[in-house]
């Protein structure tokens, strides 16, 4: 099945052509009720969709569209553990980790809450005992630094949390992540640290994956020029699906924390793969956080798809992307906490929705995954806006706006709104001709000087933005962001017919770098691969060893 034949994607590209000149500009000013009309809440969260190129009309054929795929048989298939990833097989089922109602989820017949709660109370026991005490170095003193070892989503989705949460962080215990095989990476964390008091958290779903092996082992070597074998067990737990290879690897499976098939990894944060974030944080904030998580699961599956957050999310998406031609979708949060939010986003859209194939095999002629890229306002005013405002593409922008800051200083939260708010409003309206020339008149400039200048200062307007606008970034409310673009990334990939649970082209990676390895050991020159790898190889080989 292509949505290109379908009809409602037919109506909707027909609509295109209608509405494609249409002012945003225009629309506000005749309708003074536009702003209700294109808002959601899910609680306490607000998304302003109104400064978007859609009239009501657009909103109708969006979501027949959805319907014609089926959008609300697919939300409860992912909900009821069917196996929704097809091409692996399994269940989807994220939003088991964070089910605070409790009521089962049945996946072959077996519900999965009593393994998942078993789980969380073994989480919330190991964290009172590091923080109390209990749980205490080899030297017999308290840990005051984790280190998490993982990759993906073993990494970039827990670094991202205890970014974002800092505020409710445990006094006297740093976290850290190493990810990058680079060892630069490991080894400038591990000069910051006494292995006395160091936890290390090895979080692998599948414990094969090069460069979190590789990392485990040289801080265990490091450990050990300190400490002895019998050490490890209270410095090395693991995160994983794999009891054989962690035992492998010499770490005690008591202390391994069980996650499975059904998470997919950039999903994983919620489950124990999210322990660096209870160690940091408290279990309880973990707590918060899946509550969070529940409320915007609990808005997905049961609002009508008009009135739900992440549907209409994902909907604009297709539109810009689809009919407009977007390639790529900014998110800009108003946070500086949440500066690692939009490589979580990046992780979790692109390797979700960047596929080629659809459901059934087929290779498919439209567009699908957007490049997902961003940084905290107002940073990227000062580098990347200008494109946004003056480029020649369409940049649709997600603002993330929390209104009050855990910091106090009031004056820098005034302005840092005031810029987030005017970036959207000038997006969106622009700046006219007429509008430059009484400007530049103001200003002196006449004649020629002023024809010459008048040109460059006009700003097109008409682009668009969403803006999520909440009171303050809590444990809970950060739960619900994320939920939120986890279900967005799931409604494009039903009107894209593509599944977005697997990850093929990160599968291909781990296996290329293995292949190559062995070609980069000293020795004579190699000539098996095509002649720029090769010459590159040899190239390096030379710089390495002559
Ligand atoms: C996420 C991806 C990928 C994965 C890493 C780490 O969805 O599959 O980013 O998380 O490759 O994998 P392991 O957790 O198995 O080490």
């Amino acid at each position: 099945m292509t949505p290109l034949n379908i009809t409602e994607w037919q109506s909707l590209q027909r609509h295109y052509s209608d509405l494609k000149y249409a002012s945003m500009r225009e629309e506000f000013a005749l309708d003074s009720g536009r702003f209700d009309r294109f808002t959601i809440r899910c609680s306490d969260l607000l998304l302003d969709y109104s400064k978007n190129r859609i009239t009501k009309e657009t909103i109708e054929k969006l979501i027949a569209l959805a319907n014609a795929v089926d959008m609300s048989g697919w939300i409860e298939r992912m909900f009821s553990g069917e196996a929704i990833n097809n091409t692996e097989g399994r269940a989807v089922l994220h939003t088991a980790l964070r089910n605070r109602s409790n009521a089962p989820v049945m996946v072959n017949g077996k519900d999965v809450m009593p393994a998942v709660n078993a789980v969380l109370a073994q989480m919330k026991t190991f964290c009172n005992q590091v923080h109390n005490g209990d749980w205490l170095g080899f030297s017999g003193k308290k840990i005051t630094d984790v280190v998490n070892v993982g990759i993906g989503g073993s990494d970039l989705g827990p670094a991202m949390i205890c970014d974002a949460i800092e505020p409710y962080g445990i006094e006297g215990l740093s976290v850290h992540f190493v990810s990058n095989v680079d060892g630069t990476d490991l080894s400038t964390t591990l000069d910051k640290l006494n292995p006395e008091t160091t936890l290390f958290v090895i979080a692998s779903k599948t414990f094969t994956t090069q460069e979190t092996l590789t990392n485990a082992e040289s801080a265990r070597s490091w450990f050990l020029k300190s400490a002895s074998q019998q050490d490890v067990a209270k410095h090395f737990v693991a995160v994983s699906t794999n009891a054989e290879a962690v035992a492998a690897f010499g770490i005690d499976t008591d202390n391994m924390f069980e996650i499975w098939d059904w998470v997919g990894g950039r999903y994983s944060l919620w489950s124990a793969i999210g322990l660096p974030i209870a160690l940091y944080a408290g279990m309880e904030n973990f707590e918060r956080l899946l509550d969070g998580a529940h409320e915007m699961d609990n808005h997905f599956r049961h609002q009508p798809l008009t009135e739900n957050m992440p549907v209409i999310m994902g909907l604009l998406g297709v539109w810009y992307i689809n009919f407009f031609g977007s390639q790529t979708q900014a998110i800009v949060p108003y946070d500086h906490s949440l500066a690692r939010f939009p490589s979580h986003m990046q992780q979790l859209d692109m390797e979700s929705n960047g596929k080629v194939t659809n459901r059934t095999g087929q290779r498919i002629s439209y567009k699908t995954g957007p490049v997902i890229w961003g940084t905290p306002g107002t940073n990227g005013q000062h580098a990347y806006f200008q494109l946004i405002h003056q480029g020649t593409q369409l940049i649709p922008v997600d603002f993330v706006l929390p209104v009050n800051s855990h910091y106090p200083d009031v004056d820098h939260q005034s302005i840092l709104l005031a810029n987030g708010l005017a970036q959207s409003e000038a997006l969106m309206k622009g700046k006219n001709a007429e509008e430059v020339r009484a400007e530049l008149v103001k200003e002196g400039l006449e004649g020629e000087a002023l024809e010459a200048l008048l040109p460059h200062k006009v700003f097109p307007g008409n682009r668009p933005s969403n803006t999520l606008i909440f009171a303050k970034l809590t444990p809970e409310m950060l739960g619900k962001l994320v939920a939120l673009y986890e279900h967005k990334v799931f409604v494009q990939g039903a009107i894209w017919n593509i599944n977005s649970f697997d990850q093929w082209g990160v599968e291909l990676g781990k296996q290329l770098a293995k292949a190559i390895l062995p070609d980069l050991k000293e020795g004579a020159d190699i000539s098996t691969h095509d002649s720029s790898t090769t010459s590159l190889i040899n190239l390096i080989k030379e710089l390495r060893f002559n």
